[in-house]
């Protein structure tokens, strides 16, 4: 067994978690907080079978996108500067890292 954590924007979470559904995939959903941006994302945390893997990702895949972002990079440090310019990140559509399980059990 594998646990996929997947970050994927807000806007992508309730469309992934339908699909998740859909396919009969169990996930778990956290609201979460990116340490950068400091701006809400949602966190899936999914176990599955290690055969179920690729096509999970792809699931993720399909259904998250990239989006441009603009941040004030004086904002966390300062407090509201008028001087400073806001910088154009660009967000990835998930982050996902696939973790082995070493033991699963419900009771
Ligand atoms: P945030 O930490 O809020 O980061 C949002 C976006 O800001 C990142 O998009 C990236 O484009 C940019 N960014 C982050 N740290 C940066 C830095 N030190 N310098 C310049 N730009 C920076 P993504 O890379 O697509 O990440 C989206 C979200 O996924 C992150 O939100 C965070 O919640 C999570 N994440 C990304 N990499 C991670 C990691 N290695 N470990 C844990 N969580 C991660």
């Amino acid at each position: 067994m594998k646990l996929i954590i997947a970050i994927v924007q807000r806007e992508d979470a309730s469309r992934l978690q339908h699909a998740f559904a859909k396919e009969n995939i169990r996930a778990t959903k956290l609201a979460t907080t990116g340490g950068f941006l400091s701006e809400g994302n949602t966190t899936f945390l999914i176990g599955i079978d290690e055969k179920h893997v690729k096509k999970v990702m792809r699931l993720i895949q399909g259904e998250s996108q990239g989006r441009e972002e603009y941040m004030n990079p004086n904002l966390s440090m300062t407090g509201f500067d008028v001087s400073s310019q806001p910088v154009k990140i660009t967000v990835g559509g998930a982050t996902c890292f696939v973790l082995p399980v070493e033991e699963f059990k419900q009771f």
